[in-house]
């Protein structure tokens, strides 16, 4: 069986990074969908949180395969091998995110050579999209529902009311 991790921050997860797990759960038999945990960037939503949007996205989209969604801490590539699998897949919009991801592919390879890291260029529709945007758009009380995914645009912006109080 082969397994892949798509690992990330998803923070919160928008329509580039679904499109990612729809293109690239038909490469593995199974996807888990990896949510970091102590992210460095201070995540605006707690990784249960992300967890439970990313769950209920999948559970809106007909038609995918086997996904499961994990919180993680620690390296990466502890976690995939934990989960037994030979692939990670990762996403690339412009020349910065390869400088970024290759870097990350190369170490994570020489830490562990059985697991490789496949990425899928992006659509181009969704090249210019990043969590980073969404928040800043719905921090000033912006239009993000052509951004994430349409059940949890409300919840990204219950998160800014909260903050506010
Ligand atoms: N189109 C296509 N791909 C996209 C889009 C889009 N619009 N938006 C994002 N993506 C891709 C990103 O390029 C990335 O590949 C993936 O989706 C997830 O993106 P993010 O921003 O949610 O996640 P990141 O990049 O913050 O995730 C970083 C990790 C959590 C993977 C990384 O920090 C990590 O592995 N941390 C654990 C510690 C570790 O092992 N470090 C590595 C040692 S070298």
């Amino acid at each position: 069986m082969k397994i892949g991790i798509y690992p990330g921050s998803f923070d919160p997860i928008t329509l580039g990074h679904l499109d990612v797990i729809t293109r690239a759960s038909g490469l593995v038999d199974k996807l888990i969908i990896g949510v970091l945990k102590n992210s460095a960037k201070k995540p605006l939503f707690t990784a249960d949180e992300r967890v439970a949007l990313i769950e209920q996205v999948l559970k809106e989209k007909k038609n995918l395969p086997d996904i499961q969604v994990k919180a993680f801490d620690g390296l990466l590539i502890d976690f995939a091998s934990q989960q037994n699998a030979s692939i990670i897949v990762r996403g690339l919009r412009a020349i910065t995110d390869f400088e970024y991801e290759l870097q990350i592919a190369q170490t994570n390879h020489k830490l562990n050579p059985v697991i490789d890291t496949v990425f899928f260029t992006t659509s181009v529709e969704y090249s210019y999209l990043s969590s980073s945007a969404v928040k800043e758009i719905a921090s000033f009380g912006g239009d993000i529902r052509q951004f994430v995914p349409e059940c949890i645009v409300q919840a990204v912006y219950d998160k800014y009311k909260m903050i506010r109080r």
